[in-house]
């Protein structure tokens, strides 16, 4: 397997620490977003829409969107299950997933953050605090969440980490970029720091990809 992946990239990320938490092996492809790589007809022609990750399967077959990248990988591969078998519990782990991933990370994006500046005109730390702001009224959210949970923790939804820490992870290494006040969510910070320690998870972190700059 290829996953077209951009260091720095959260859903990048997210598919990187699924792969990890399953123990799988992927060839990783870096496409540059900061050099616009992303947007060349190259790239373009593996995914029309122009954004990271594409997985790229032994037989060339492609898939896009991490939601649907992580749930293939889930019932593909053998490891530990990313998604509860019980149908509530799994609601549950995609509510919490998408809490961050169709309300939180789209307002960060590079395109989006483009945006802001241009036309917009708004400077970089306008921009920088605009994303702040929305990452942290959803870590309000979710760390409500998690305290509120039948479950003790560390984990969001039991014994080991799955597709929720594969949302929260890169989330919170997006609201450090970006200036969110992260410290206010120590549930969210204990979740991260678990998850960084199981075996193999380190790899998938940003700054251990080998383009990272
Ligand atoms: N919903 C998509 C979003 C993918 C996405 O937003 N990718 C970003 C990187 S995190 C990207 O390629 N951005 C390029 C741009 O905004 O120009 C997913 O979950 O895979």
């Amino acid at each position: 397997m290829k996953l077209y992946s951009y260091w720095r990239s959260g859903t990048s990320y997210r598919v990187r620490l699924a792969l990890a938490l399953k123990g799988a092996e992927v060839d990783i492809v870096p496409v540059n977003l900061a050099a616009g790589e992303h947007r060349e007809d190259a790239f373009r022609s593996i995914n029309p829409q122009g954004l990271v990750p594409t997985l790229e399967l032994d037989d060339g077959t492609r898939l896009s969107q991490s939601p649907a990248i992580i749930e293939y990988l889930d019932e593909t591969l053998p490891g530990p299950k990313l998604l509860p078998s019980n149908p509530l519990e799994r609601a549950r782990a995609r509510h919490l997933a998408a809490l961050i991933g169709c309300d939180v990370h789209p307002l960060q994006n590079l395109r989006v953050q483009r945006y802001l500046k241009d036309p917009l005109g708004h400077d970089q730390d306008t921009a920088h605090q605009w994303s702040a702001h929305w990452i942290e009224a959803g870590f309000e959210a979710l760390e409500a969440e998690l305290n509120a949970s039948n479950h003790a923790g560390p984990f969001a939804m039991g014994e080991a980490p799955g597709v929720v820490e594969c949302y929260v992870l890169p989330q919170l290494f997006g609201g450090r970029r970006f200036g969110a006040e992260v410290e206010r969510f120590p549930r969210l910070l204990e979740l991260e720091a678990a998850t960084l320690a199981v075996p193999g998870v380190q790899a998938a972190t940003p700054n251990a990809q080998p383009e990272a700059g």
